[in-house]
């Protein structure tokens, strides 16, 4: 099929969740455009099945915002027409669903027909789109979808509570693509990171709010306290200034290191120890799921989705939001113990393999196929 994908490019789940998509239907033979305001950070060299189209919105000083929905919405209807796109599939409500809505309302004034599936991922609905000023824009845009799905059960149930949708709500659960994993890195440099005796801890986020990054730094503060460690926060966002201060205060700076953003998380996942996703909401916490695959254990909140990714106990453990001293005690149950350590790293793995994108890309295919003979 010839499949539009509209996601946000950015480091963050939802965008890394498209791409992925998007690479495996074209190395499945679909043909499929990005359509985004610029070339999404994962996606690596284009070629005759993967397309990047740009969105450009010029500024103009009369506008306080610059309207990116109509600028997406034109440039959809466009690539419609230009491509002969079958199936729009918008990542993320905001506004992605009301600009993909707008585009095939105004392709069917031409008498073209294309339906739209709409993702939701999380904040789209837990925290931005459930604010009054959003509110009757997204639940519309739902709505208005052919086809819905929430990377979660979790966040289904939370769409259906919070929104007056009428539509049936399928889930389809973020994945992974084992097969990059099936070979160890021979060149992980844990050496760089720590040294021998240590362990290592990695936490990887937007740092936002939602992330409770400073329940990150109370928990390796704890850990370090029992056991030789150093903390990787990779990452950019606005909690990270915070973060930096609270090492210094807690006099851990020279333990913790600070990345930033990177392409290449599983280099710093392949010599991790352990993950820690503290977030006061997460509708399913793919970070996790990518830690798990490199055979990193994950200590986590048990809010919104994560308990459907990290099994309590098998991959990791769970605690209350804020519960640091839950979290830090069962991190340092993993850490202390070569066996036991190791035995959790395997687990998490083989959860992990239960996510591979061999079970989740059909469940999309299907989906696809069910919005396209609707027509
Ligand atoms: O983690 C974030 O805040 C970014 C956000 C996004 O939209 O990119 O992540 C959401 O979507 C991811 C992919 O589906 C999920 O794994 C995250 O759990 C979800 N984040 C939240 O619900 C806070």
């Amino acid at each position: 099929m010839k499949i539009a994908i509209v996601c946000y490019p950015t480091f963050g789940g939802s965008g890394v969740v498209a791409t992925e998509l998007g690479i495996a239907l074209a190395e499945r033979g679909h043909e499929v455009h990005f359509v985004t305001y610029r070339q999404p950070v994962r996606l690596g060299l284009l070629n005759s099945n993967i397309h990047f189209h740009e969105v450009h919105v010029p500024e103009y000083p009369l506008f306080h915002y610059q309207p990116y929905e109509l600028a997406l919405s034109s440039k959809l209807v466009d690539t419609v027409k230009l491509y002969g796109i079958e199936l729009l599939h918008v990542h993320y409500a905001i506004p992605h669903a009301y600009a993909g809505y707008m585009a095939k309302k105004m392709l069917l004034e031409e008498g073209i027909y294309v339906p739209m599936i709409t993702t939701l991922h999380g904040t789209d609905i837990t925290l931005v789109g459930k604010h009054p000023f959003y509110k009757p824009a997204v639940t519309f845009s739902i709505n208005k979808s052919d086809i819905v799905t929430a990377v979660s059960e979790n966040l289904k149930q939370s769409t259906l509570k919070i929104f007056d949708i009428q539509k049936e709500v399928e889930v389809i659960p973020n994945f992974i693509d084992s097969k990059k994993y099936s070979q160890e890195y021979t060149d992980c440099q844990r050496s760089l990171m720590a040294n021998e005796d240590e362990r290592i801890v990695t936490h990887i986020s937007n740092f936002r709010k939602v992330k409770r990054i400073s329940d990150v730094i109370d928990v390796f503060y704890r850990i370090q306290k029992e056991i030789p460690a150093k903390l990787i926060m990779v990452g950019e966002g606005p909690e990270k200034e915070g973060a930096e201060l609270q090492c210094d205060k807690l006099g851990i700076a020279e333990k913790v290191i600070f990345l930033g953003n990177s392409n290449e998380i599983d280099r710093i996942l392949c010599f991790s120890d352990l993950f820690l996703l503290p977030s006061k909401s997460e509708s399913f916490g793919l970070a996790a799921l990518e830690a798990m695959i490199n055979k990193v254990a994950v200590i986590s909140s048990n809010t919104g989705g994560i308990p459907e990714v990290n099994i309590q106990g098998v991959s990791g453990f769970l605690a209350d939001v804020g519960d640091v001293n839950e979290m830090a005690a069962k991190a340092i149950h993993i850490l202390k113990d070569d066996n036991v350590m190791e035995k959790f790293k395997e687990n998490a793995h083989q959860v992990a393999l239960k996510f591979d994108i061999l079970n989740i890309l059909p469940l999309y295919e299907e989906v696809y196929e069910k919005a396209y003979n609707s027509r």
